[in-house]
């Protein structure tokens, strides 16, 4: 068993990376080679921040697989194991499973058919949950979600989307809870109780790697300087193989703890 605490999991990008979904993007070529070594530097960012890297088991054949924060979404010693949306994308949450169970003191639930949800279209903030309505995750996803959470005094907040692909691809949130975004593509910013627009789409995504310090695409240097100027501290890493596959670097790991 493996001790859970700052474990971050991550998947190896799949040879058919290339062929991933797309949704509000053109197709452009994927160099999968680039993409590995991109994948790869965001790995040692986790890392060289203290956590403990982990990967989850291949998914063969499945292109989105290394996007896999879409798999499961953990609170606190909960994961939930989601249920994709996109049919193609099912096949890659048995892994994520098969290494929770390894996880010493992981409980883990599961959403069930009908319900659909995606864990990049669930925000945590303190013990509120917003999740996202798009055209992954469905009502009886987040029914589901609530349910499993409102015993452990967690708050579902159903935030309606329509101009991206989940809801962190609109908006991800800083350690003091203030939701970051970038305005043209969220749908009703007023839903945050703190809410700040970043100038750059590719700077609304951050993963906390400790209290002051944040991890972002180094493709939104006037987004970085902004939450350099709230105190923060920033790491960049380039992911631009990722971004053309409508991915950031929120959906790369799952920060267990
Ligand atoms: C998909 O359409 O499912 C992938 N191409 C991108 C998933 C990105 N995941 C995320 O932002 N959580």
């Amino acid at each position: 068993m493996t001790d859970p605490r700052r474990v971050a999991l991550v998947r190896r990008p799949d040879p058919t990376l290339a062929d991933g979904l797309l949704t509000h993007k053109q197709r452009q070529a994927v160099d999968v080679e680039l993409a590995a070594r991109q994948w790869a530097g965001y790995c040692a960012a986790l890392a060289d921040a203290g956590w403990q890297v982990v990967e989850v088991e291949p998914a063969p054949g499945h292109a989105d697989s290394v996007f896999v924060e879409d798999t499961v979404v953990m609170f606190g010693d909960l994961a939930v194991l989601t249920r994709p949306g996109a049919p193609e994308r099912r096949g890659e949450v048995a892994g994520t499973a098969r290494m929770l169970r390894t996880l010493e003191g992981i409980e883990v639930a599961e959403i069930a058919e009908p319900g659909t949800l995606e864990g990049g279209d669930v925000l945590k903030v303190g013990r509120t949950v917003y999740v996202g309505t798009s055209s992954r995750t469905n009502a009886e996803g987040i029914r589901q979600l609530r349910a499993l959470l409102a015993p452990r005094g967690r708050t579902v907040i159903a935030v309606p989307l329509s101009k991206a692909l989940h809801l962190k691809s609109a908006v991800t949130a800083l350690p003091d809870g203030t939701v970051i975004g970038y305005e043209p593509i969220v749908d009703a910013p007023g839903l945050f109780p703190h809410f700040l627009p970043v100038p750059e789409e590719d700077g609304l995504a951050v993963v906390v790697l400790s209290p002051d310090t944040l991890l972002m695409s180094d493709a939104a240097p006037a987004s970085a300087a902004l939450l350099r100027s709230l105190g923060y501290r920033v790491v960049t890493v380039d992911i631009g193989e990722f971004v053309k596959l409508e991915g950031c670097v929120t959906c790369l790991s799952v920060r267990v703890r």
